[in-house]
């Protein structure tokens, strides 16, 4: 028998068709537009049945009441109550403020997400917190800050691709599919990266930019835009605010991009080209990536590459960036019932919790902060679920302290990761494949999908869903969740669209809330306070920040340890995703850890030979946080001066964790995102 579902082994959401027999997952395949013989195979999700019915896979609850002691197994009814006792004893002792809800990329944005959410706030507590503030949320609101919305890029029609630090040849097979199709149509591509990409090597125009420099290249393309009149004159006129003080700001001698060329390690003829390219060549749309994110400037650089869409004339066209239309789902956060003088743990970033009434809280940095140091009060008891934040989060021996001053730690996972390690309590959760909930893309896109369970919970594993449903009845808040199963409660949030999980059944590929429109801004406007593109943003000018992007100037050298660069001379790139792994998952998976068996540093050639250094030689990097240790490998892929660190292999081995050397205490004012994408570090071979 064969299934339509939605894949979430990554955040990529693949459509896919599953194979059942017996009520077991055999197999699993993307559903792709392309003819098969061209379609790109997803790894992981051909070793679906290997994760599925995996012997690490946790499948009953685990127990423990002290530390020392080791784990046991034990029946769901003792480990939620005994979690319900535990947290209600730190509520009563500190409030309930005291205990946090922390989740990681896997269990899912958007709807499920509400769950926790509400959990909390019926709790009494606002700290329910994701991990936004190294992902896209911090390039979300950027994008939300600009034009309202984050812009899906419409690649398939698009006559000039710009992919702007992202990589989907390996995190997003369906836009990489659409980027290669474009090509083969004729379509212009143009990559900004560090890295030689699979992209990169078929880009018209490669920028092989300087790692966290991108703010400043931004800025040089649009001073090269407007120099030469590219921009789309009557949609300035008619739809964006503050023109004239960008011009003021771009044109200004420090973004010409012959006075650039030489911090950005591009050619400033190219930087015009490229800017030329993108400009003169409509529609386009900019594919930007995570290689914005996990930057000291992911905000106004995000912010300046907006301005790039706006100003040509690509928002909301075929082929150009598109605005999306957001479905009319039911807020079911329940967050009047928090006290109205408790404030989260995050509240010294109040243009970051308080963007999207929905979103949630992504300062993630400040549940550290509260744990460690108590500011703005103390977190005693946390919930850690679908995330590995010993080897995730920023400057791992910060967290590890944190975690372990706990005096309460759940963890909801299918596996026992590094994490786990510092639980108490490990509660079992099923794989996607084993639970219906809707789509994270249908909060926010046109089109609902529900991601359908295709085959039963295995063991004693219960959903994510089903966990907090059940948690909320052990603690005494059932009446919050009044419902009998997933399918009810997806029913009340959806009942506005006029869409029901019944209907989504029937149309596995999914359904429009409301037929798909481009240029809504001629009769709607733009989702903003002013209702146009705010190039110019009053909200940031009266919270004391640059109104228009880089006006006070690009800041000199913004990654960590930039102020002792002379004893840590070389930059790290961290966070290059694998096909075969998602983050710290699947390492132990043998069909996928037989395709990357081993981590290798990479280094240029030139940067090899002075060092004196081959491939296969063990390496020590050092940042003044910390150390890692592994094997390199010389390779061109990566500019001189630069070396590349594999990502999520500290859950094998922790002298393999690049967060052993990331820095916290340097963090974008408005997200708190801190560098761990690019940072200062040290190579010492092994004597
Ligand atoms: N230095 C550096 N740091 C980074 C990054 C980087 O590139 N470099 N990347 C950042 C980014 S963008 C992200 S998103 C984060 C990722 O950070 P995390 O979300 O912490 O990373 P994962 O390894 O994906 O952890 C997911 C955990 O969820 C479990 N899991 C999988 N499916 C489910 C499920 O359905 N339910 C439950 N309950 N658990 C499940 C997995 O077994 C795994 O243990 O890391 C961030 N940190
Ligand atoms: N296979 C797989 N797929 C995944 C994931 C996974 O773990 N595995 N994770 C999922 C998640 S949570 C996320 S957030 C996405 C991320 O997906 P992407 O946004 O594609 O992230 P990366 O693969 O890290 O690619 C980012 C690109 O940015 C480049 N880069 C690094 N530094 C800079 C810089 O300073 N400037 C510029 N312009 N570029 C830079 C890198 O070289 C890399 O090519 O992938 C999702 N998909
Ligand atoms: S890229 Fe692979 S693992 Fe990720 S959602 Fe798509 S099919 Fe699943
Ligand atoms: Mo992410």
């Amino acid at each position: 028998m064969t299934k339509h579902t939605v894949c979430r082994l990554c955040s990529a959401c693949c459509p896919i068709e599953v194979k059942i027999e017996e009520n077991r997952l055999l197999g699993a395949e993307r559903i792709s537009f392309m003819p098969p013989n061209k379609r790109l195979v997803c790894p992981k999700l051909k070793a679906a049945p290997e994760i599925v019915y995996s012997k690490n896979r946790i499948l009953k609850p685990l127990v423990r009441k002290s530390r020392k002691e080791e784990f046991r197994e034990t029946s769901w009814e003792e480990a939620l109550s005994f979690v319900a006792e535990q947290l209600q004893k730190i509520k009563d002792a500190h409030g309930a403020q005291a205990v946090s809800w922390l989740r990681g990329m896997a269990a899912d944005w958007g709807a499920p997400w509400d769950y926790a959410i509400r959990l909390m706030s019926a709790f009494g507590s606002p700290n329910a917190i994701g991990n936004g503030s190294v992902c896209h949320v911090a390039r979300e609101i950027a994008h939300t800050y600009t034009y309202g919305a984050m812009t899906v890029p419409m690649a398939k029609d698009a006559r000039c691709i710009v992919i702007w630090g992202k990589n989907d040849k390996n995190t997003a097979p369906a836009m990489a599919e659409a980027i290669i199709s474009a090509k083969e149509r004729g379509a212009k591509l143009i990559v900004v990266d560090p890295i030689r990409t699979f992209f990169a090597n078929k880009a018209d125009i490669w920028l092989q930019v300087r790692p966290g420099h991108d703010g400043l290249l931004a800025m040089s393309m649009l001073h090269e835009i407007i120099q030469q009149g590219l921009y789309d004159e009557d949609f300035i006129e008619s739809y964006c605010i503050g023109f004239d003080e960008l011009c003021d700001v771009a044109l200004d001698d420090r973004y010409r991009p012959e006075k650039v060329a030489r911090t950005l390690w591009i050619d400033a003829g190219l930087i015009r080209e490229a800017a030329r390219l993108y400009a003169s060549t409509k529609p386009a749309c900019i594919i930007d990536g995570n290689g914005l994110d996990m930057q000291l400037e992911v905000f106004q650089a995000t912010r300046a590459v907006a301005i790039l869409r706006a100003i040509t004339g690509n928002l909301d066209i075929p082929g150009g960036d598109f605005i999306p239309q957001p479905v009319p789902i039911k807020n079911i956060q329940l967050k009047e019932l928090i006290p109205p003088n408790v404030e989260p743990v995050t509240k010294s970033y109040p243009l970051f919790n308080n963007f999207h009434p929905t979103w949630g809280l992504h300062a993630q940095s400040c549940l550290i902060d509260a744990i460690l140091d108590e500011k703005p009060y103390a977190v005693k008891g946390l919930i850690v679920q679908s995330g590995n934040p010993v080897v995730t989060m920023t400057e791992s021996n910060r967290v590890s302290s944190a975690l372990e001053k706990l005096d309460f730690l759940v963890v909801i996972d299918l596996f026992r990761n590094r994490t786990a390690e510092f639980a108490h309590v490990i509660l079992p959760a099923t794989t996607c494949f084993e639970k219906t909930q809707l789509n994270r893309a249908s909060m926010r896109n046109s089109l609902v999908v529900l991601q359908d369970q295709v085959i039963p919970w295995v063991g004693e594993s219960r959903p994510d869903w089903k966990i907090i449903f059940d948690l909320a009845h052990y603690l005494g808040l059932g009446q919050y969740f009044p419902w009998k199963n997933v399918e009810e409660a997806i029913d009340e949030q959806l009942e506005p669209s006029g869409l029901s999980v019944e209907k989504l059944r029937k149309h596995p590929q999914g359904l429009y809330s409301s037929a798909l429109t481009y240029e809504k801004y001629r009769t709607d406007g733009f989702p903003t306070p002013s209702c146009k593109v705010e190039i110019f943003s009053h909200r940031l000018e009266s919270a004391g920040y640059d109104p228009v992007p880089y006006k006070s100037g690009f800041p000199d050298d913004p990654i960590s340890f930039s102020e002792v660069k002379d004893q840590y001379p070389i930059i790290s790139i961290s966070g290059e995703r694998r096909n075969c792994y998602t983050h710290t998952q699947f390492f132990h998976i043998p069909s996928l850890r037989k395709l990357d068996p081993e981590p290798f540093i990479e280094i240029h050639p030139a940067d090899a030979t002075k060092l004196g250094i081959e491939t296969g030689n063990e390496v020590t990097v050092r940042t003044p946080k910390g150390e890692v240790k592994m094997k390199v490998r010389i390779s061109d892929v990566v500019p001189q001066q630069v070396i590349r660190i594999p990502w999520g292999w500290g859950e094998v081995n922790p002298l393999w964790n690049v967060n052993n050397l990331t820095d916290d205490s340097r963090r974008n004012p408005i997200t708190s995102t801190p560098s761990n994408r690019s940072f200062y570090c040290r190579l010492e071979k092994k004597a």
